[in-house]
């Protein structure tokens, strides 16, 4: 016999005289009942088997396979986070079905101090049995009643009460306050209410009770509120273990584990209900005739068979039904049962605990026995001793199995070896059974070596942990109030978006008539896109995006070939003087000529230049304005080209000979171009964002000509600079322009560019721990700082493969204490700010393209989009939905969208060998 089997019988245990310890015996019937208490014994294999069945289970239901129904429920709560501590406010609490014929309410205050306790006020009231097995209504109103009349007694008002419910049965949990009942156990059996929503029920009958007004913000099960209840100081407790008339066990899983959640993120607590664990293999060899008798005789026969073998409501009866076998087959009391032995349910929990604990002593035995209308001898006192401990005993070690499958199935979810955890235990068994916990934990250290357990027991029976639950969910309830206000500006409607596109239609019209717009609409002398008989060798630059690029590119007959260095431009350099930043530029062609072995000869040389000009050539463009964070002294007002020229001459023995400038949305649609004639608009989202297309001539007020195309820079990024965006502008978007270093200039850019995002979200985080929605409302240095929430956090965040533990790392990083709570919100207000650039880039597009199409009087329009930039390229989610916009608001358009694959140096260039074929045969 292996030790495991052997454990709680040990000597000088309080069980003087049990047989098996090789004690002498008293001769044929000892052995029935030795025979009797051999069945209730289990060994050390035979709990490793349920231990090992159980976490198959378990596992199983989590990847919510099909196939055999799994034998536990593993029952999502919505309870993402254990006890914060800070949780505050008055609550009611009611359970129904912890302690059987009983419910409790309760009046807890959580004062949100750590170990400031209020000693919370409660009753119980006995739930008559007609009331048990009657229709639902009358058990809801039969609860609702005795919340009034507890209320009554209270000095509350009766407004604005918030409530926890409490309910330990099978629920299938839709959100903290949505729970269906799957199925009635533990002598409950109310009609019409499996299958509903018991908040619900609940919250009618308050209603039709109509006393007080009571919000019904948590449903919660007994062992989700044990495990919240949990003092505080211990750490949290992310086990919770209720043995009381039923039992069940709650864990904390990682979300991303449970199939049914379509959340990869955080934790959450899953409500086992191993009660119903009735794996024939593993439990057939431990289940005796006593079992099967029980669970014949039940309530709810074949259901509930691993809670029949340990729930406290039935280890009374299972004694029972043994002394009565021991009885009739005259091993005990003389041969003689009685009336009330015979009657089912007449040995109750209390009665097995006292019977068993060896400090009761023999005579409380006598005592107890006499009560059940017996005549026991001294030997009859022993023997049912010996019943009660075999009984209890194995349920204990039943118990610790199935506490271990949660323990190795917590290894498994944390990839951790060994693990150190806090188990909250609560229930009638536990506190009233002498010898249950120490079972349990004996087998548990013997079935889980590599877990160090702590077992704490609940304080109030899991009333505070309701509460602390009913407070988490009134405080995220709030929380959610709050975000979703702070995020409903930046949630757009099809309306909001096809006024966008009105608008910037409009503007666009303007620009190009030359009348006042936000719009420059800027000529750009690119009157074609290639045709693919460009050739040449052809050096480029690359200046305005994240990157300065240096590039050689070589046009053949078998293609384009690109060589490139990148270089970096200080922010010194950026926002120093003009001829600083040309002369730099300059710095970095020579040393890439160089490199390159290009030194002296004269390439023709094509720059794009990513900032909005006005050109009145390809190879004139008087800068407008600086964007995106550079601001170079004397160069607004210049023609860049010349600015470029002069930096050559002050560089002697350098040739260059720079052919065109062009704007990053012109080189990139000319890149796509060279691949698809069909791309005739550049699209760029990056550091910033603009976009331009092939309008016709006809319709370019500043440029003579009415046949033809030209490529129009329509510099939306200054869209909404007249205000026609301020409907959309929220709070947050002013911080941002009002600290950027061009207020009131480039809004539409501002609300979509790689350069902003991150500043817009946090801007938002800022708001939300001001309001104490996120990181426990403490502003941290770090979040406060500018520019410290990149924007590419937004695309890491934001995507699909990334576990909520990761995007704790990168808000970790800032120096931000959060919870999963608060990662998820941080994740919602970034899906929010990069949902809403997409959407106005959209838009912004559907203008284009309708534009496009009206402009050519089609039906439909086909046409592909060339698309460059950072935010574009990386961000998840962001290219899919400018499609579904552009789809949405301009569905006679197909539009393709190109990813640019060599940015659009090789578009500079092309434009470039475009001028010179062109040159060429002017001078021919
Ligand atoms: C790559 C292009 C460059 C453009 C940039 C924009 O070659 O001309 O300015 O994309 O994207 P960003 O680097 O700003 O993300
Ligand atoms: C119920 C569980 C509950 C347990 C302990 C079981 O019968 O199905 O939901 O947690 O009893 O009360
Ligand atoms: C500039 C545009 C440029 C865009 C994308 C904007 O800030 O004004 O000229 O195309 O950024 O780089």
């Amino acid at each position: 016999m292996d030790s495991i089997g052997s454990l709680g019988l040990q000597q000088g245990e309080g069980a003087p005289s049990c047989p098996q310890e090789g004690l002498p015996c008293p001769s044929n019937s000892s052995e029935m009942v030795q025979e009797c208490l051999q069945q209730f014994k289990v060994t050390g294999a035979q709990l490793r088997q349920i231990q090992t069945s159980l976490l198959g289970s378990m596992e199983q239901a989590l990847r919510g396979q099909v196939g055999p129904a799994p034998a536990v429920r593993m029952l999502p709560t919505y309870v993402g986070s254990t006890p914060h501590g800070t949780e505050k406010g008055d609550f009611v609490v009611l359970e129904l079905g912890a302690t059987g014929a009983s419910l409790r309410v309760l009046w807890v205050t959580l004062t949100g101090i750590e170990g400031h306790k209020v000693e919370p006020r409660s009753q119980e009231f006995v739930i008559p049995q007609e009331v048990m097995l009657g229709p639902g209504q009358q058990l809801f109103d039969f609860a609702a009643r005795c919340l009034s009349e507890f209320l009554d007694v209270l000095p509350v008002d009766n407004q604005g009460l918030q409530l926890g419910f409490s309910f330990s049965f099978p629920c299938h949990q839709t959100g903290l306050d949505k729970s269906t009942l799957i199925s009635w156990t533990k002598g409950f059996k109310c009609s019409d209410v499996e299958g509903q929503d018991v908040v619900q029920l609940l919250r009618d009958a308050i209603q039709r009770q109509g006393a007080y007004s009571i919000d019904v913000v948590a449903v919660v099960n007994d062992t989700v509120g044990t495990m919240m209840g949990c003092e505080p100081g211990v750490g949290p407790c992310e086990v919770g273990l209720v043995v009381d008339t039923g039992t069940n066990a709650c864990y904390m899983e990682e979300a991303r584990h449970v199939a049914v959640l379509d959340e990869d993120r955080g934790r959450v607590c899953i409500s086992i209900e191993w009660g119903s664990f009735s794996d024939e293999g593993a439990l057939g060899p431990v289940q005796t005739i006593f079992d099967h008798t029980l669970d014949h005789e039940s309530l709810n026969p074949g259901a509930q068979r691993f809670e029949k073998m340990i729930g406290g409501l039935y280890l009374g009866e299972l004694v029972r039904l043994v002394l009565v076998h021991l009885a009739q087959r005259g091993v005990l009391f003389g041969g003689h049962t009685s009336p009330v032995l015979r009657s089912q349910g007449s040995i109750l929990l209390e009665h097995v605990a006292e019977m068993e604990d060896p400090s009761a002593g023999a005579a409380r035995v006598h005592a107890v026995l006499q009560d059940l209308g017996l005549n026991p001898k001294a030997s009859d006192a022993e023997w049912v001793q010996c019943v009660c401990m075999a009984v209890c005993t194995r349920a204990a070690q039943l118990c610790a199995a199935a506490l271990a499958a949660v323990l190795s199935r917590l290894q498994h979810s944390r990839e951790q070896q060994a693990l150190q955890i806090a188990v909250a235990t609560g229930g009638r068994v536990f506190e009233r059974h002498p010898r249950f916990l120490s079972v349990l934990r004996e087998t548990v250290m013997l079935l889980a070596p590599n877990c160090d357990v702590s077992f704490i027991p609940s304080v109030d029976g899991g009333g505070r942990g309701v509460a602390m639950v009913t407070a988490v969910a009134a405080r995220l309830a709030a929380h959610r109030r709050l975000l979703e206000e702070t995020l409903a500006p930046f949630r757009l409607t099809r309306e909001q978006l096809a006024e966008v596109q009105a608008q910037m239609r409009e503007a666009m019209a303007k620009g190009l008539q030359g009348e006042a717009s936000s719009l420059r609409m800027l000529p750009t002398y690119v009157r074609a896109t290639p045709d693919g008989s460009e050739r040449g060798d052809f050096l480029a630059l690359d200046l305005g995006g994240t990157n300065f690029r240096v590039l050689l590119v070589r046009v053949t007959t078998g293609g384009v070939q690109i060589s490139s260095q990148i270089y970096s431009i200080p922010e010194c350099v950026a926002q120093g003087s003009g001829q600083q930043l040309f002369d730099h530029i300059v710095d970095c062609i020579v040393d890439f000529q160089q490199k390159q072995g290009l030194s002296g000869q004269s390439l023709p040389l094509g720059f794009t230049f990513s900032f909005p000009c006005r050109q009145m050539g390809l190879d004139q463009g008087i800068l407008l304005n600086w964007t995106k964070g550079f601001n170079a002294s004397d160069c607004e007002g210049q023609d860049v080209v010349c600015l470029l020229r002069e930096a050559i001459r002050r560089r002697q023995a350098v040739e260059l000979n720079v052919v065109a400038i062009v704007n990053d949305t012109v080189g990139t649609m000319m890149s796509c171009g060279y691949e698809d004639p069909h791309c005739e608009v550049g699209l760029i989202v990056g550091t910033g964002t603009n976009v331009c297309y092939m309008e016709e001539l006809r319709n370019v007020a500043s440029v003579d000509g009415d046949s033809g195309q030209m490529c129009i820079n329509t510099e939306w990024g200054a869209f909404g600079d007249d205000g026609s965006l301020s409907m959309l502008s929220t709070r947050f978007d002013a911080s941002v322009d009002q600290e950027s270093i061009n207020p009131g200039k480039q809004r539409f850019e501002k609300m979509i560019s790689g350069m902003y995002l991150g500043e817009i979200v946090r801007h938002i985080l800022l708001h939300l721990t001001s309001l104490g929605v996120l990181f426990r409302g403490q502003q941290t240095q770090r979040l406060q700082t500018r520019d410290i929430f990149k924007t590419k956090f937004l695309s890491e965040i934001e995507s699909d493969s990334l576990a909520l533990r990761q995007v704790r790392a990168i808000l970790e990083d800032l120096g931000l204490p959060l919870t999963s709570d608060d990662a998820l919100m941080v994740l919602e207000v970034c899906q929010a700010v990069s949902q809403r650039a997409a959407q106005l880039c959209g838009a912004g597009v559907a203008a284009v393209v309708e534009k496009i199409r009206e402009n050519r009087g089609l039906e439909e329009l086909t046409i592909s989009v060339g698309v460059d930039g950072t935010l574009y390229k990386l961000h998840p989610h962001f290219s899919s939905l400018v499609a579904a916009t552009v789809r949405e608001l301009a569905p006679r358009c197909v539009v393709t969208f190109l990813q640019s694959e060599d940015g659009s140096g090789k578009g500079a260039a092309l434009v470039t060998a475009v001028a010179c074929r062109l040159a060429q045969r002017t001078r021919i």
